[in-house]
């Protein structure tokens, strides 16, 4: 059985960043309380891709934190990464979940019930629901309802993350709604302070999933 626990679900965002400042940001977040953290790179090819993802692979095993990457099979298997996540454009998940067989962590984005029951009959551990509020990282994505949300949070029997624009200050609308935990880009990545956000963000999360 797979064990992870997605309280606090942290997606890295390189752009614009020198590798050793991201690394540093990166090893901030972990250390605040980070419980499983997620490599996204939109713009590097697959050295690159691989590249970084072996350095915050390093890292993340220093905290016991599983490291999925974006996006890409191939790389998370190459890095030994502890997981994949894919999108509604990206490799269906029983295609991926026969490649990587039972032991890797795959998740799915979706944003229907239709979407992640199809995801979790498909073999997915676990489910980013969003955008909740508009988001400044850069994606292709459309705000989803708390009313869906709650939904999807019902239908499936994998934990559900929200996901889109949330911070320290917004996340108040997740109460009640059956949610495993919080993913986050900007709000650990562009904080001054990666490690006290973190561990602020945890603390809240904890709260929520109290509050079903
Ligand atoms: N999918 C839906 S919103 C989003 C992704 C990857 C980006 C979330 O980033 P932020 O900075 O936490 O709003
Ligand atoms: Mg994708």
């Amino acid at each position: 059985m797979k064990q992870f626990d997605t309280s606090l679900y942290f997606i890295t965002d390189s752009t614009g960043m020198e590798e050793n400042v991201f690394l540093y940001k990166v090893e901030q977040a972990l250390s605040g309380g980070v419980t499983i953290m997620q490599i996204r790179e939109k713009d590097k090819s697959t050295r690159e891709y691989m590249h970084l993802a072996e350095k915050v692979h390093e890292i993340a095993v220093k905290y016991n934190v599983p490291l999925i990457v974006d996006d890409r099979i191939d790389v998370a298997l190459a890095v030994g990464a502890e997981g994949v996540h894919l999108g509604q454009s990206d490799m269906p998940v029983n295609t991926a979940r026969k490649i990587v067989g039972d032991g890797m962590i795959i998740g799915a984005t979706t944003k229907t019930v239709v979407q992640a029951l199809e995801a979790v009959k498909n073999g997915a551990d676990y489910l980013g629901v969003g955008a909740i509020y508009p988001t400044t990282t850069k994606v292709k994505t459309v705000l989803t309802s708390v009313d869906t949300l709650k939904d999807i949070c019902r239908a499936v029997n994998v934990p559900v993350n929200a996901i889109g624009g949330l911070n320290k200050d917004n996340c108040h609308v997740l109460e009640n709604t059956g949610i495993s935990g919080i993913c986050v880009v900007s709000a650990i990545m562009k904080s001054p302070e990666p490690k006290q956000s973190a561990s602020e963000l945890r603390a809240i999360s904890e709260k929520l999933k109290l509050s079903v």
